[in-house]
């Protein structure tokens, strides 16, 4: 077993560290985590001043699956108020990849540990509400975890009441009024839903739905960071169109809607 396993805390503070040496920077003031299709959205925030595989900080797993790139950036973004310190993931572990809850958020774990007060989630995932668009972001008010499984071990009993940060949704829709906002499922995959199971979750109050995010909220938030969660709509979900679901689909998705994604996270980036 490795520190990750038996000191997930201690090891993200040690990855943090490690972060700070490899960047020449103290501390970071917001994170990212670039989901599938997400990854040229990370374009628009211009040059990083780092970048680096994840596998150079302690605890980090190689990446698994086409399109998840498993790269670390540093940004130094420049605002109204000065310069801000930006970590960005490309990429990320997944709990369908089978290791368990610690390497899902030794990410954001690292972030918070490096001094990021905000964590921005973004993924792409299937809508179930029939209203959203393939191509659409939605901001996630709210999760339903279908999973079962918290990042948390012991009597850590956090409140989840504010979990998608009411804060950050509201700085966001001031710079983009037309932001839908929705309940995300977390579903372990990697199979996607059947349709009866769309139909199932559709009944629970969820509007969209993907195999990532939650995990990562939940770490976060338990380590006191604000969370914004930003789905892109990538596809209908299962039975709602009569496709088959695909990972081209999902790529095609992303690169479609990237520039208008880069360009709101730009602009918020700032103000969070
Ligand atoms: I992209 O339809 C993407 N990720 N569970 N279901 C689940 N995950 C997804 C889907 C989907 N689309």
């Amino acid at each position: 077993m490795s520190d990750l396993y038996t000191d997930p805390i201690g090891t993200a503070t040690t990855a943090a560290t490690r972060l700070a040496e490899l960047t020449g920077k103290a501390k970071h003031d917001v994170a990212l985590v670039m989901g599938s299709g997400w990854i040229s959205a990370a374009d628009a925030l211009g040059t990083p001043t780092h970048e680096f595989p994840a596998t150079d900080l302690p605890g980090f797993l190689a990446p698994t699956v086409a399109g998840h790139g498993g790269v670390i950036r540093s940004y130094d973004l420049q605002g109204a108020h000065g310069t801000i310190h930006a970590l960005v993931f490309l990429g990320r572990t997944h709990l369908y990849e089978g290791k368990g809850m610690e390497p899902v958020v030794h990410g954001v774990r690292t972030a918070v540990k490096a001094g990021c007060k905000a964590i921005v989630l973004t993924n792409a995932c299937g809508g179930i509400n029939k209203e959203y668009k393939v191509g659409e972001p939605v901001l996630i008010r709210d999760h339903i975890s279908m999973t079962a499984q918290s990042p948390l071990i012991g009597a850590d009993f956090v409140d989840l009441t504010d979990l998608y940060s009411k804060r950050i949704r509201e700085i966001v829709k001031a710079e983009d009024a037309s932001l839908k906002e929705g309940v995300y499922v977390h579903w372990r995959g990697p199979a996607y839903e059947t349709p009866a199971e769309i139909i199932m979750l559709r009944t629970l109050g969820a509007d969209l739905v993907g195999m990532s995010t939650v995990p990562e909220a939940i770490a976060a938030h338990a380590l006191g960071a604000e969370v914004l969660g930003i789905s892109l709509v990538s596809n209908a979900a299962a039975g709602m169109t009569g496709e088959k679901l695909s990972h081209e689909e999902v790529m095609a998705a992303g690169k479609a809607a990237a520039g208008r994604m880069g360009e709101l996270l730009s602009k918020v980036l700032h103000k969070l």
